[in-house]
């Protein structure tokens, strides 16, 4: 499943996980130029092909098989969470649609597969870097390969409700407003009549029929007012649900169930808050990876590493460096945990010639699939670009005024480790700053004099900044796990265990800083160009290793948050 709920009662979906046809070609002697005709083998999906033996370090393409029944006047919908890193879907052999990038969910709808039937689906992924990829690229964190999230098939009349995108603002009287976007999208060659219906909790309405144009889509929108509804709070995470039906005249023809919660989000001076009052965020930074599974961990990895984390005392998880799966989120808007999520981007480069396009179709797809997570408290962006030259200016300012443009609702930040070099931060409402002090450079000791001399930088010279609330939103330490010395040794665990406990002294109590996330929570796999920079192949600053076996540091971490939370 893509979610961790049901989305629908009316529209007939069903999931494509499980076995599929898959030839990797590194089979055959020469490159293909469509899909095979015969396939060697099979793979379960979703899953990575590094965690098939023999492909563990494979970098090129492959193709997925299977069979889909088809129904007439009802088109195919293929919907899947993230294929890693481009792909090309064909049904009979005809391509139906295209996407890059791994970590945002997309989907293609197939008209002509409206028939009564039976098709063949094929996908093409192909996880190779190279000119035609500016975010995906050699860099210290893995890109793994193939149909890595779920696949869910799903029928749709011509037209269909695409998405929502639902806004609560708590009202003076304490109860809430809801604001409700809808999308329909008319995949037919006609012109199309339909009425919505919405129902929030105990209230519902009509709104008036609509035409839609062939091959179009259409936006509506609607209030809803005085709920008196429990709100999301990171202690108590209410969830409620949003019902849109669909009419073809009087018959409902489709539906789409989305999950909600009721919370405000603010930057009001230094401070962070939540329906009103101040939060402080503590907790990690954390890639989507595992030795077993590389970037496909199941629900149940990911539900063990949330559970690790509140025992460490965490309520906040920063998706660095992508968008993360739809699961994942789901799961922090069920726990009440806080989350930045970021589009793609870490340290990547600006004058790639796909770069500008990629990175906003990343941060389009983010914000339109992933708005309605209470959970997502910010979205963030450009992981430690350049936000010191005009150019990088231009494109930090264009990134970030597509995010505002597409979500009003939520403040904005990027994690920078620029300094008092940094000339972006006017363009953000948190300021989020990435440092090594102790590790990179430096002692323990010089942790707390770094923080003040930036803090008194930002605030009181032209930094763009003054004013404005403070994430410290990596920083940490490698440890080799095992790796133990009585005299601080660098990779030692004791010497990770120090450098942790030094900066959550400091930037857990520190008044001007809203939120700490430490780097990382597990060890993580590199690319292969990265081996000489990471002992192991592997970026080594886990609290906990690949295995998620804890490091000297976990109870060092686990006491320090046990003192903040008071
Ligand atoms: C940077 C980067 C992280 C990671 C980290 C490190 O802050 O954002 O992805 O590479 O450095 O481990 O040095």
């Amino acid at each position: 499943m893509l979610r961790t709920f049901q989305q629908h009662t009316i529209r007939e979906t069903r999931s494509l996980d499980g076995r599929w046809d898959f030839f990797p070609e590194t089979d055959c002697d020469s490159p293909l130029d469509k899909p095979p005709s015969h396939y060697t083998r099979s793979i379960q999906v979703p899953s990575a092909w590094e965690s098939l033996p023999g492909l563990e370090a494979y970098r090129g393409r492959a193709w997925y098989r299977t069979a889909i029944p088809t129904v007439a006047d009802k088109a195919p919908r293929l919907l899947f969470g993230g294929v890693s890193h481009t792909a090309t879907v064909y049904l009979d052999g005809i391509a139906g649609g295209a996407h890059y990038d791994a970590f945002t969910p997309w989907s293609a709808v197939i008209a002509a597969g409206a028939k009564a039937g039976e098709s063949e689906l094929t996908v093409e992924v192909d996880n190779q870097f190279g000119d035609h990829s500016a975010l995906h690229k050699e860099n210290d964190y893995y890109t793994y390969g193939g149909l890595t999230r779920p696949v869910e098939l799903q029928y749709v009349p011509k037209v269909f409700i695409e998405r929502l995108e639902a806004v609560p603002a708590l009202q003076n009287n304490g109860n809430w407003s809801l604001s409700v976007k809808a999308v329909l999208r008319n995949w037919s060659e006609e012109h199309c009549q339909r009425r919505l219906a919405i129902q929030v909790c105990s209230q519902s309405q009509e709104l008036e029929t609509v035409t839609l144009p062939a091959a179009g889509e259409y936006s509506l929108s609607c209030e809803f007012n005085d709920l008196e509804v429990s709100p999301w709070s990171l202690q108590s995470p209410a969830l409620h649900t949003i019902t849109a039906r669909l009419f073809d005249n009087e018959q409902a023809v489709d539906d789409l169930i989305e999950r909600i919660g009721f919370r405000q989000i603010e930057v009001k001076g230094r401070k962070l808050l939540l329906n009103g009052e101040e939060i402080r965020l503590r907790g990690y930074n954390r890639h989507e990876d595992h030795p077993e599974f590389g970037c496909a961990l199941p629900l149940q990895a990911m539900v063990n590493d949330l559970e690790i984390m509140r025992d460490l005392g965490c309520n906040f998880v920063r998706t660095s460096h992508y968008p993360n799966d739809a699961r994942f989120l789901d799961l922090c808007d069920e726990l009440g945990i806080a989350v930045w999520e970021e589009s793609h981007a870490r340290c990547v480069d600006f004058s790639h010639p796909r770069f500008r396009q990629q990175i906003a179709d990343s941060t389009q797809e983010m914000i339109e699939n992933h708005f309605n997570h209470p959970s997502i408290l910010m979205w963030g962006c450009l992981n430690e670009c350049d936000s010191i030259s005009p150019e990088g200016r231009e494109e930090h300012s264009r990134v970030i005024s597509l995010i505002r443009r597409l979500d009003s609702s939520r403040p904005v930040t990027f994690a920078s480790n620029k300094g008092q070099r940094d000339i972006c931060l006017d363009l953000v409402d948190i300021v989020s700053w990435n440092h090594y002090p102790a590790w990179y450079s430096g002692t323990p000791a010089d942790i707390k004099e770094r923080l003040e001399k930036d803090l008194l930088w930002l605030h009181s010279e032209d930094s763009g900044g003054t004013g404005k609330p403070v994430i410290m939103s990596e920083f940490g330490a490698g440890a080799i796990y095992g790796e133990r010395q009585r005299h601080q040794a660098k990779w030692s665990e004791e010497y990770q265990a120090t450098v942790l406990d030094e900066s959550l002294r400091v930037y857990l109590n520190h008044p001007d800083i809203v939120g700490a996330a430490i780097w990382q929570y597990c060890d993580v796999r590199v690319t292969a160009e990265w081996w000489q920079k990471r002992p192991r192949t592997m970026n080594n600053k886990g609290t906990v290793d690949e295995y998620r076996r804890p490091k000297i540091a976990y109870q060092t971490v686990k006491q320090r948050m046990l003192e903040a939370n008071g």
